[in-house]
């Protein structure tokens, strides 16, 4: 079987004080790790198994509650991983900050239409940074779906996300989820970024 469980690309404490130490060792090593697991029983066996991600994720109407649940929730992390680092946060550069202010007008417009879109999930989801054949966009999913699923409305190629599931900030931030929202701007990842706009 091809899907790799991958290391945390930063200790658990390194996002602090914007993303506590408790709860990123929570939710990579309980969250992220049962996901994996959950999602490998489910596909066992079966001809996803030796399929691709984007393959699946793009058919993923005609699979089970579980493939969807528990295969977005695997994929989603690593890009929320990705999408954060201990030398993050400030004014994006380069391609992706050139991208931001042609497709938004500005990085404070851009932040601006991200957080809402954050703040205004109802219930557990995430907020997406995505490109769309050259145009970034932003996408709002509900539960672990993701921009590469048959059943989200818009498509394109993740570049950042952010987890606005309560388990994501609840340890820290309680109800305040705007308050991790801003957090999140000081370890956003815009190398990591500017590298999924180039792939
Ligand atoms: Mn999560």
């Amino acid at each position: 079987m091809s899907f790799k469980f991958p290391e945390l690309p930063y200790s658990y404490d390194a996002l602090e004080p914007h993303i506590d130490a408790q709860t990123m060792e929570l939710h990579y090593s309980k969250h992220h790790q049962g996901y994996y697991n959950k999602f490998m029983s489910a596909i066992e066996g079966t001809d996803l198994a030796n399929q691709s991600l984007e393959e699946i994720f793009g058919k993923i109407s005609s699979q089970a509650a579980g493939v969807r649940n528990t295969g977005g929730g695997y994929y989603n992390h690593i890009v929320f991983w990705n999408s954060m680092s201990p030398n993050g946060g400030g004014n994006p550069t380069g391609a992706i900050a050139d991208a931001i202010n042609k497709d938004f007008g500005s990085f404070d417009k851009f932040k601006e239409e991200f957080s809402n879109a954050a703040a205004t999930v109802f219930g557990s989801g995430w907020a997406w940074l995505v490109n769309n054949g050259g145009k970034l966009e932003i996408i709002a999913t509900a539960n672990q779906d993701n921009p590469h699923m048959d059943v989200v409305k818009g498509s394109g190629t993740p570049l950042i996300a952010l987890d606005v599931w309560e388990h994501a900030y609840y340890l820290k931030y309680q109800n305040r989820r705007p308050d991790y929202i801003a957090a999140f701007w000081n370890v956003v990842n815009w190398d990591h970024a500017n590298k999924a706009l180039n792939s």
